[in-house]
């Protein structure tokens, strides 16, 4: 169903954890090493029923969840000191910094709501080069009588801003958030942290994949402009392994083949970057090095259940390269993946795909990784590069 047009906002309410900072990273460690003590292991079924949950019904989650023979406020005593000696590990999530720095470039005034304590977010961000300047408000879950999902939060940040509810954009990951964002009356972009999630938020005004798709422009605030020909460059990333056997269908069904990489073992890498579609340079050793556009994520179209990590690297074989050591830098950003409606559309968009990168590779920007010694270290000897 076709959604009313955007309105036009004039500031931007942030949510902290899972929005702007990897906080779950954290909290799984930290839960994992607690429940091993009762006895139990931490699977992170539950990821889902702690986000954007004040910290004390997320310490009854686990509690109940699990069975812990436990109260909950002892369960969140015993966990609190653990955590907070972990604040200073959490990391951004993608996307963050650059948007933090693009609004805050062009003047428009940010405020943070979370249902963490006031003084655990100013904690959690003094870890952050300049993060504190970026907010002209912070609102903490200690500050009002009712946390997310009540609005309150919301409507003390836009009050501390000096702005009606209905120019204010809201950006959230839980759902609790986003809730709380709608009944504030204000503008809301859900941006899921727990994956597979998208199609329950329908009460966002948009849902994205990760803060890399945000379009201010669509809420008449300033477009970003690091965005060169169709791509986004990145800090450069790289990841390696033998060419393993997939589902078989990329050759055989969309006339696409994929060299495809093992997930396991790339989990803190693949939890930093979002799912999606990304292009740079890959060696194969023994053969040599050659542009590649690649996916991450699970392939809507077909739904996995495990993320693939799959290039296509852009050059005629005569021959598969099976258990090969592949190796990738990976230069620039694309797209998120997508459902297609065909299987025709989704090769179209793939073909795309290839001639944007093909061509963003011959940028200097992007083609001085081409000589990467990360690329062909594998031709003489190991690489510790990580
Ligand atoms: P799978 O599902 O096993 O990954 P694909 O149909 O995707 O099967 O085919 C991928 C295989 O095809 C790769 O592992 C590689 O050995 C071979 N291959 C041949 N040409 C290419 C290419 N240009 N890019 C990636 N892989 C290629
Ligand atoms: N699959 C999707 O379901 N949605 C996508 O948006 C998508 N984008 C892709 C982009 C590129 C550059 C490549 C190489 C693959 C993409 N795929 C996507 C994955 C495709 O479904 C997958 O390669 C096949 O399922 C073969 O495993
Ligand atoms: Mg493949």
């Amino acid at each position: 169903m076709a959604k009313p047009l955007k309105k036009f906002v004039s500031c931007v309410i942030l949510d902290l954890d899972g929005t702007l900072l990897n906080t779950d990273g954290v909290v799984s460690e930290v839960l994992k090493g607690f429940l091993a003590k009762y006895g139990k292991q931490w699977d992170g079924r539950e990821a889902q029923r702690i986000v954007g949950k004040t910290p004390l019904e997320a310490a009854a989650a686990v509690v109940e969840e699990y069975g812990l023979p436990c109260g909950k406020e002892e369960f969140l005593a015993e966990l609190q000191p653990v955590f907070y000696a972990q604040l200073c590990n959490i990391k951004p999530l993608p996307g963050a910094c650059r948007l933090l720095k693009h609004l805050s470039g062009h003047g428009v005034p940010m405020a943070l709501a979370s249902n963490s304590p006031r003084g655990s977010i100013e904690s959690k961000i003094s870890y952050h080069q300049g993060w504190k300047d970026y907010f002209s408000a912070i609102v903490g879950g200690d500050e009002v009588t009712a946390g997310k999902p009540s609005p309150e939060i919301f409507l003390e940040a836009a009050k501390r801003l000096n702005r009606e509810p209905s120019s204010c954009l809201v950006i959230e990951d839980s759902m609790p958030g986003v809730t709380a964002g709608k009944a504030a009356g204000m503008e809301v972009v859900a941006v899921p942290s727990v994956p597979k999630q998208a199609h329950l938020y329908t009460s966002a005004d948009e849902v994205i994949n990760s803060l890399l798709d945000l379009q201010p422009e669509k809420w008449g605030l300033p477009p970003f402009q690091d965005w060169i020909e169709g791509t986004l460059p990145t800090e450069p990333w790289y990841i390696s392994g033998p060419v393993i056997k997939g589902f078989g269908r990329g050759s055989k069904v969309l006339g696409i083949p994929t060299a495809n990489l093992s997930p396991k073992g790339h989990s803190s890498l693949l939890s930093e970057h979002p799912s999606g579609v990304y292009f740079g340079w890959a060696g194969l050793s023994t053969r040599g090095v050659y542009k590649m556009v690649m996916s991450i994520g699970w392939n809507p179209y077909f739904n996995n259940a495990e993320k693939t990590i799959e290039p296509w690297l852009l050059h005629e074989f005569t021959e598969d390269f099976y258990g090969e050591e592949l190796r990738l830098v990976i230069v620039g950003y694309l797209r998120p993946e997508v459902n297609f409606p065909s299987l025709e559309s989704l090769i179209a968009k793939i073909h795309e795909d290839k001639r944007i990168a093909e061509r963003a590779l011959d940028l200097p920007l992007y083609s001085k990784h081409k000589d990467d010694p990360y690329l062909s270290s594998s031709f003489h000897s190991e690489s510790n590069h990580s």
